[in-house]
C-alpha cells in the first residue's frame, strides 16, 4: 500500500486484528472451561465410597491370634505390655531366678549378642518372661498385664521356629492364687477356642521362675484324623506353662515377698493358631509365600471383639 492507502486502512487492520485476537482468546476459554467440565465429570469421585470395592491383602495368622488373645485379656481387665526384643541376659535369665551357670539356661537354646563395652551381654529374648520383670521393676501392684511378643531360640522343626510368638501373663497383688490362675486360663481357652465349656488338667512341672510350677493340658478330641474339638473327648493338649512367681524373683524385682504374691502363665501364640486354624507346619509361616498368605489369611477390615466375633 502506498503510504496513503496505508494511513487511511492501518486503523482498519487494527480494528480486525484486535477483533481477530479477541475471538481467539475467547474461544480458548471457552475450550478450557468445555475441557474442564468434561475431566470434572470423567473423575468424578465419591469421596464416601472404601479406597476399594475390595480390600487386597489378608492379616496373618499370627497377628490375628495376637489380637484374639489381646481382645480376650483386655476383657478380663489385663493391660498389654512390651518389652524389647534384644534383652539384658539380666533381665532374661538372672532376674528370673536363672543365673550365670544355672544348668536351667541350657534349657533355652540362647542367641547371644556380642559383648558391651562395659562387659555386659545381651541375648535375643527367648521367652517373653523379660516383660514380668521390666513391669515390676517400674509398676507397683496391683499388677495384671498380658505381654504377646517374639522370642527367638536355636530350634528349627514343624513346630519349632528360630524365631517364634509367645504370650505372657503376669498378675501380682496380695490374695492372687493358683485357683485365680485356673479360671483365667479356663476364660481365656474359652473364649479362644469359642466353646462353652473347657476342661483343664493340672500337671507339676519345673520353671526356675515360679514355685509351685504348674502346666496345663486342655480336654479335646483328636479321634477324627486331622480335626481337634475343645472341651470334650479323651485326649489332652499341653498349652501352657505357669506357676505362682518365685518369691525371689519378686525381691529382686523391688517388690516386697512378704506382702504380694501372684501368678504367671504363658505359652506359644503360634501354636494357638496352628491348633485353632488347623494349621498344620509351623515353618510356612515365616516365608511370606502370597498363597499360603492368601489360603490361611484373615479379612484386613475384620477385627477380633468378643461381641462381634473373634474369628468371624
Ligand atoms: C517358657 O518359655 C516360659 N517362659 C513359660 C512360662 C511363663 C512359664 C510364665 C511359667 C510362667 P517354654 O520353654 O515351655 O516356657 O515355652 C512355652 C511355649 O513356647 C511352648 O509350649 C511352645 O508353644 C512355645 N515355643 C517354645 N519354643 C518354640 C519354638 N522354637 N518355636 C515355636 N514355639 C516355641
Amino acid at each position: 500500500m502506498s503510504p496513503e492507502e496505508r494511513k487511511a486502512n492501518g486503523p482498519l487492520f487494527n480494528t480486525l486484528r484486535d477483533r481477530v485476537t479477541e475471538a481467539i482468546a475467547a474461544r480458548k476459554t471457552e475450550l478450557q472451561t468445555e475441557a474442564l467440565n468434561a475431566r470434572l465429570a470423567s473423575e468424578r469421585i465419591d469421596v464416601t465410597l472404601p479406597v476399594r470395592p475390595e480390600p487386597q491383602g489378608t492379616i496373618h495368622p499370627v497377628s490375628q491370634v495376637l489380637d484374639e488373645v489381646t481382645a480376650i485379656f483386655a476383657d478380663l481387665g489385663f493391660a498389654v505390655a512390651e518389652g524389647p526384643d534384644i534383652e539384658f541376659d539380666d533381665y532374661n535369665f538372672t532376674k528370673l531366678n536363672i543365673p550365670p551357670d544355672h544348668p536351667a539356661r541350657q534349657m533355652h537354646d540362647t542367641f547371644y549378642v556380642a559383648k558391651q563395652g562395659d562387659g555386659s551381654r545381651h541375648v535375643l529374648r527367648t521367652h517373653t518372661s523379660p516383660v514380668q520383670v521390666r513391669t515390676m521393676l517400674k509398676q507397683k501392684p496391683p499388677i495384671r498385664i498380658i505381654s504377646p511378643g517374639r522370642a527367638y531360640r536355636v530350634d528349627s522343626d514343624a513346630t519349632h521356629s528360630p524365631m517364634f510368638h509367645q504370650y505372657e501373663g503376669l498378675v501380682i497383688d496380695e490374695s492372687a492364687s493358683l485357683a485365680n490362675l485356673k479360671w483365667v486360663l479356663e476364660e481365656f481357652y474359652k473364649a479362644f477356642f469359642e466353646v462353652a465349656q473347657v476342661e483343664l488338667r493340672a500337671r507339676p512341672s519345673y520353671f526356675p521362675f515360679t514355685e509351685p510350677s504348674v502346666e496345663w493340658d486342655l480336654r479335646c478330641d483328636r479321634s477324627v484324623p486331622g480335626r481337634i474339638v475343645f472341651g470334650q473327648g479323651n485326649d489332652w493338649l499341653e498349652l501352657a506353662g505357669s506357676g505362682m512367681v518365685h518369691p525371689r524373683v519378686l525381691e529382686m524385682c523391688g517388690i516386697d515377698s512378704g506382702r504380694y504374691q501372684g501368678f504367671a502363665f504363658g505359652g506359644g501364640l503360634d501354636r494357638l493358631a496352628m491348633l485353632k486354624y488347623g494349621i498344620p507346619d509351623i515353618r510356612p509361616f515365616f516365608e511370606s509365600d502370597l498363597r499360603w498368605l492368601r489360603h490361611f489369611g484373615f479379612a484386613a477390615l475384620d477385627v477380633p471383639t468378643l461381641d462381634g466375633g473373634l474369628s468371624r
